[in-house]
């Protein structure tokens, strides 16, 4: 029997932190408890020069965009352009006005986006305990909303795997860990503090963007990998969020077990860190490296989608 038959989420996470209840019964914001006014003011005093950095990616683009499996990507339609009301459909409002209109359509995980706090669980329960059935028509418990409504505001700070390992992406299933994260950050004279809101490149975006990787069968891309170790680190550094370069934001099986997305268990579930997606972060990372300054203050919010398991985000990053 393997390693896999025999472990469950339940079992690996048994010993893991676990912050339920710590801000009330009702809470459906986690870990953005951390990012106070004091947390938010700290974030501005990084800013030396206004550089800013917008980090979605495209979507609906013409080629298709790199979505996780068994998603599909956006869709864009024109529904008035010129040509309507050149061949009749549309006409001119009165005094002349013409308009273009379109409709986009696709997953509120295709993209950049943030994630709801509910959005993947194990043994029929939430974050903060809420049942799994809160899901069933539309998120009637930590849904998008309420992480919409409060944002995510403070000091982030980059941390660029890739540039530290002298690659421009990490290679399909590469993993790194916390202590990776650390050795990076103090190679680039950075230091990620309490509280910050981290952001980690991998260059996988610009790698599926070149067409130099894929998302096809046997899909596995590279990231955090668990440790309980970088569960405790996670929690110690009270960390409100995660923002990567990667589809979702973790190497997609544990290879010991084989176990799947297991710090989307381990973090947002159990801890409230809630997840940004497919960031686009090689503009502000050749920028870092330039200047060899890598935090700044970091603004986003999802889209408010009602009752939402996700909304795409634009974040910004302003140096
Ligand atoms: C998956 O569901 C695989 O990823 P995300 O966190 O984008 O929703």
């Amino acid at each position: 029997m393997s390693a896999t038959d025999t472990m469950t989420l339940r079992r690996l996470l048994a010993d893991a932190p676990n912050r339920w209840g710590r801000w009330g019964a009702d809470d459906e914001i986690g870990a953005l408890n951390y990012l106070t006014a004091e947390e938010v003011m700290y974030g501005l005093a990084t800013v030396r020069y206004g550089r800013t950095f917008t980090l979605g990616v495209p979507i609906a683009t013409h080629d298709g965009d790199a979505v996780f499996p068994g998603r599909w990507p956006a869709k864009h339609f024109m529904v008035a352009d010129k040509a309507g009301f050149e061949n009749g459909h549309w006409h001119a409002l009165p005094g002349g006005l013409e308009f273009a209109d379109d409709y986009v359509t696709g997953f509120a995980q295709a993209g950049t986006h943030c994630d709801a706090l509910g959005h993947m669980w194990f043994d029929d329960t939430l974050w903060n305990g809420f049942p799994a059935s809160s899901t069933n028509g539309g998120m009637t418990r930590a849904g998008i909303m309420p992480i919409a409504e409060r944002g995510i505001v403070g000091r982030g700070v980059l941390i660029d795997i890739a540039r530290f390992r002298g690659k421009p992406a990490l290679e399909r299933a590469e993993a790194f860990t916390h202590l990776d994260l650390i050795e990076c950050a103090r190679a680039q004279g950075v230091e990620i503090l309490p509280r910050s809101i981290l952001l980690v490149r991998t260059g996988w975006v610009g790698a599926l963007a070149a067409g130099s990787q894929t998302v096809g069968e046997n899909y596995w891309e590279p990231g955090l990998t668990f440790s309980l170790d970088l569960v405790r680190w996670f929690d110690e550094m009270q960390i409100p969020s995660l923002v990567t370069d990667t589809l979702a934001n973790e190497t997609t099986y544990e290879p010991e077990t084989g176990l799947m997305l297991v710090l989307h268990a381990a973090l947002m579930r159990n801890l409230g860190v809630v997840f940004t997606e497919m960031a686009s972060l090689d503009a502000l990372a050749a920028d870092c490296a330039a200047d060899r300054r890598y935090e700044g203050f970091y603004c986003a919010s999802p889209a408010k989608v009602s009752k939402g398991t996700g909304g795409s985000a634009n974040p910004v990053f302003i140096k």
